[in-house]
């Protein structure tokens, strides 16, 4: 496997830096060409050799050095070091979107006859994925509540190689116990791989509880402005990051130069931006369960949530997703969505601007009406993803549909 150079050293980052200096410093340093304090965009597809002996030796490995940016970029390798260091893993490996990071761990660990464990309720595509795509390969899925250890436990076969596991879900926000689970992983003798997506590394850090993987739409919180789509793997072995990193050169999901950049711009103020929205989305969960139009808010910060004891002590705060369900059911949702001004009818979720979405009829489509119903996501359920706006402005917005329902 060809190796890259490591032009952009952090070794001026103490040791312990906080997270918020990470996000900004790590994997970077001043250019070293023109001194240039932002990263350079390397936009290019290939890398000159000194010689034709240079190009022999980096294909060979026996040399580090950039060849051929499906492979490896510098821009790529930056947000790649970055991400790793503030997941605490072995490196990073950006891909063009969070599904080509799914894929890539599937395609890059799984074979025929192999057996997967997943989280009931994950992002729609994670699970249809499997069920639909990865089964024509001959490799067989059980979507567990994995909320509950002993539903893993029992689903696990001599044949499972992975357990996938998203917490908080997608967008029932059910936690799964990341050091129990690993536990009960391990023993089987199959890896444990968790989509962090929703909490970000500023809430919770699963390599640190025992995964083995950790993976990202970088979509969403790590880029943070709903502008570029992207996907990022962390694994804790050098062993899993050259399997994973060969999955990533062979199937091509490799992430472009100027999308790193940019999601390498986004990752700079993600602490800052994880903990405002965070605040904004404590407030409004209250507010939601205070108003009559309300039947129920799921939202871990609430004192209502059954895993509330479960989220401070593996997360370090509750995060910016609220799903909660109208008096009036779908049609009330469907009024509320349409009034609302500030918040964006639309997908996706962790940017600076506030999203709602009905995600049985919009994200989780795919899915049976038995499995909506069997994972909890009622026709009566919206997901609101709460951004950086100001509290009052959001309040308002909210209340006043809330209150024409
Ligand atoms: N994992 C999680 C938890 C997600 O929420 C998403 C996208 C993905 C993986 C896939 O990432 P992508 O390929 O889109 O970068 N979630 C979306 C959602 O809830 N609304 O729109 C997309």
């Amino acid at each position: 496997m060809p190796h890259h150079a490591d032009p952009k050293d952090s070794a001026h980052l103490p040791e312990d830096a906080g997270i918020e200096t990470r996000a900004i410093h790590a994997g970077q340093a001043p250019d070293p060409v023109y001194g240039a304090v932002a990263p350079p965009i390397y936009q290019t597809s290939t890398f000159a050799f000194a010689s034709p002996e240079q190009g022999e030796r980096r294909f060979a490995g026996k040399e580090e050095g950039y060849i051929y940016t499906r492979l490896a970029n510098p821009t790529t390798r930056m947000l790649e070091d970055c991400v790793a260091s503030l997941e605490g893993g072995h490196a990073g490996i950006a891909v063009a979107s969070g599904m080509g990071a799914v894929s890539t761990i599937f395609l890059g660990l799984l074979s025929q006859g192999d057996h997967v464990v997943m989280t009931d309720t994950v992002y729609g595509p994670s699970r249809l994925l499997l069920e639909h795509d990865l089964s024509r390969f001959g490799i067989d899925a059980s979507f567990v509540d994995t909320s509950r250890t002993e539903n893993l436990q029992q689903a696990l076969r001599s044949e499972t190689r992975l357990v996938f596991i998203e917490t908080p879900t997608n967008p029932t926000l059910r936690l799964s116990d990341l050091a129990a689970c690993a536990r009960i992983c391990h023993q089987a003798g199959a890896l444990m791989v968790v989509d962090n997506t929703f909490a970000s590394p500023v809430l919770q850090r699963p390599l640190e509880r025992g995964a083995d993987i950790v993976m990202h739409s970088t979509t969403k919180y790590i880029n943070g402005h709903g502008d570029v789509v992207g996907g990022i793997i962390i694994a804790r072995t050098a062993e899993l990051h050259q399997r994973l990193l060969r999955a990533r050169i062979y199937f091509g999901a490799s992430m472009d130069p100027h999308q790193s950049w940019l999601v390498l711009r986004g990752l700079k103020t993600l602490p800052l931006r994880v903990r405002a929205a965070q605040d904004n989305a404590q407030s409004l969960a209250r507010m939601l369960e205070d108003h009559p139009a309300v039947r129920r808010v799921i939202y871990p910060g609430l004192a209502t949530h059954p895993q509330r004891v479960l989220a401070s002590r593996q997360m370090e705060g509750p995060g910016s997703m609220i799903a909660f369900e109208l008096a009036g059911g779908y049609e009330a949702g469907k009024a509320l969505m349409t009034r609302v001004r500030l918040a964006t009818l639309a997908v996706s979720l962790g940017g600076v601007e506030t999203l709602i979405e009905h995600p049985a009829s919009m994200t989780h489509a795919g899915l049976s009406a038995a499995e909506l119903e069997a994972t909890g996501i009622s026709p009566a359920l919206v997901r609101l993803a709460v951004g950086c706006e100001s509290l009052a402005d959001l309040e308002q917005d909210l209340s006043r549909a809330l209150d024409s329902l």
